[in-house]
């Protein structure tokens, strides 16, 4: 079987999801080592021209949180119109501390933070398709006008949004490589091995951090 290598050019973008204050430790939702991502994204994305940030980024009362929903408790998961729906603790509320993007990334040449989840009633794990698997965050087209035809993902969570993130765009038609160093997962009841096996049924690639600085 042959490996394929990651060769990055003006094609190419890395995408960071997710790096905010609720998800990494002591947050709303703190994902298991989240701050570890940190230092790996500080690292590659300078190997990289175009860079995309995106930004979970709630109304306050948003229905995927339990507290939206009484008599439900957090990790519940509930059906909503579109589908399943697993409950969470109030997190990236829009404007708050905990939605911020941690000050620890540097990404000065970052040239789009794209906002997903703005929507009161439908989720958006993705930052190409909202959970309803209809409504677009119009970031297939912003990467298209780019004429990005290759991503790299990184962030938090690798069983959340970067695993939906990385299916949409493999199902788009975009070469899709996750750097697994460069994420965590949260790892609900066997959360992380399915959307490693959802990922990799949808053709994402795999590679690590030191490989793309081909210094290992
Ligand atoms: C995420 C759960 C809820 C994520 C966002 O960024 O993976 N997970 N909202
Ligand atoms: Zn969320």
């Amino acid at each position: 079987m042959g490996q394929r290598t990651l060769e990055i050019d003006k094609s190419t973008a890395l995408l960071v999801v997710d790096v905010q204050n609720d998800f990494l430790p002591h947050g709303a939702l703190a994902v298991p080592r989240g701050d570890e991502v940190i230092p790996v994204i500080n690292r590659v994305a300078p190997l990289f021209q175009h860079v995309v940030i995106t930004q979970d980024w709630h109304p306050a009362g948003h229905l995927s949180f339990s507290s939206s929903h009484p008599g439900c408790e957090d990790y519940q998961q509930i059906n909503m119109p579109y589908g399943p729906q697993c409950l969470w603790p109030d997190h990236c509320v829009q404007g708050s501390e905990g939605a911020e993007l941690s000050d620890a990334l540097t990404l000065p040449h970052a040239r789009l933070i794209l906002r997903k989840g703005i929507h009161q009633a439908i989720d958006s794990y993705s930052a190409f398709l909202e959970a309803d698997r209809s409504t677009s965050t119009g970031l297939l087209a912003w990467l298209q006008a780019q004429g990005i035809k290759q991503v790299v993902i990184t962030g938090l969570a690798t069983d959340f949004c970067v695993a939906w993130t990385a299916i949409d765009a493999a199902e788009s038609g975009l070469m899709t490589w996750v750097i697994e160093d460069a994420c965590r997962a949260i790892d609900i009841e066997g959360s992380l091995h399915r959307a490693k096996a959802a990922m990799q049924d949808a053709g994402v690639s795999f590679l690590t951090s030191c490989q793309l600085h081909q210094r290992c």
